[in-house]
């Protein structure tokens, strides 16, 4: 026998996952995870029995539910299912996922939507933090159909502006966990920091490479992985993340000159394969290093201007576009807001199969 669950599958900007509301799971955390390894097919490297796509970016889940804070229209929980472990990761929040939340809410009539667009504003659960995120809705229905072009997605689609209010420190407790712009880590200088996601900034050339590499071709160095994950499980402990050994945060950025224009190009390991592009809120935080003095990323932006900044994250699929609004406080940046664009489309709703009696 199986059991059926009602779930829709979208893709959020890069990413693509499974959406559920919260009551069509279960309400233990154990037998809810053990479902949803069974949904994705985890552990698999290929999740060949399951919806996953064999990839961390292919591998994720959002709960939404009715809004437990009062200034807010839902509450977003996003998990990462383990590709090829039977673990199911809550410790990191998910940007892009994010992106399918406001139209999956509405799809669904968990949220009435106004005719033109409508904000949407979501309480990220994992973080304990805000974003609001607009979807076109003409008629009240959710548009998919615009000319907005992210990469890393072929195509045009609609526009979904989102801004971030609060998410310095939503992690490790400040944006600088450290309180130093720079560490030294096993030798290697590096900038802690946590804009919304816990990252490790690192300079490509320390690890003797270029920062142009081909995500394939990182992925295949294993000395450069095993130092990597070495700097990365001394960085948890620093960033107030405890024993990272079994959760997918600190991401660890290798950053070098821009070399399309923007202001800093990236390769970004999450944590253990290479990102094929970068991480929402891994870009929000290798942006705001890049106007903090004395970090690793500042060396390479130079970015000296106050006010609204609009900074291209360059990475392996092009780049990435944010907009931060930042002042100075004693003489010290702080960034009051980020903003920046994803797209989204609604791909499947049914019913996923799990074999009955997983408790
Ligand atoms: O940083 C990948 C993704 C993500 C997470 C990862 C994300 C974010 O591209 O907000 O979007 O770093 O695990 O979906």
């Amino acid at each position: 026998m199986q059991r059926a669950i009602p779930c829709s599958v979208l893709r959020g900007g890069t990413s693509k996952g499974l959406y559920f509301h919260a009551r069509d799971l279960p309400a233990d955390n154990a037998l809810r995870d053990r479902v949803l390894l069974a949904a994705m097919g985890s552990p698999d490297a290929r999740q060949i029995d399951g919806m996953g796509g064999a990839h961390p970016l292919t591998s994720k889940v959002a709960v939404v539910s009715p809004p437990s804070r009062a200034d807010a229209d839902l509450d977003y929980l996003f998990l990462q299912v383990v590709v090829d472990e039977a673990r199911v990761d809550v410790s990191q929040n998910c940007g892009n996922i994010l992106a399918g939340v406001g139209p999956f809410a509405i799809e669904e009539g968990l949220l009435a939507a106004h005719d033109g667009h409508t904000d949407v504003r979501i309480h990220m659960v994992n973080t304990k933090s805000m974003a609001v995120a607009r979807v076109e809705t003409p008629g009240g229905r959710v548009n998919y159909q615009g000319d907005a072009r992210i990469d890393g997605v072929p195509g045009t689609h609609a526009p979904i502006p989102i801004d971030f209010l609060d998410v310095a420190g939503s992690s490790c407790g400040a944006l600088l966990p450290t309180g130093n712009p720079k560490d030294v880590l096993d030798g290697v200088e590096c900038t802690l920091i946590d804009d919304g996601m816990p990252v490790v900034v690192m300079r490509a050339a320390d690890f003797g490479k270029a920062g142009t590499e081909t995500p394939v071709a990182l992925e295949a160095d294993l000395s450069l992985k095993a130092r990597i994950e070495k700097i990365r499980l001394e960085a948890g402990k620093r960033m107030n993340l405890g024993d990272v050994t079994k959760k997918n945060v600190p991401k660890m950025s290798l950053v070098s000159p821009p070399i399309h224009g923007g202001v800093i190009h990236t390769r970004t390991f999450i944590p253990h394969r290479v990102h094929e592009a970068i991480g929402v809120f891994g870009a929000v935080s290798v942006a705001a290093a890049c106007v903090l003095p004395g970090t690793v990323a500042a060396e390479i932006a130079r970015i000296m201007s106050r006010g609204t900044i609009t900074m291209d994250v360059e990475h392996p699929t092009g780049f990435f576009t944010i907009e931060m609004d930042v002042t100075e406080d004693n003489g010290t940046p702080v960034i009051r807001r980020a903003a920046l664009l994803r797209t989204a489309r609604l791909l499947m709703r049914g019913h996923i199969f799990v074999p009955e009696g997983l408790a």
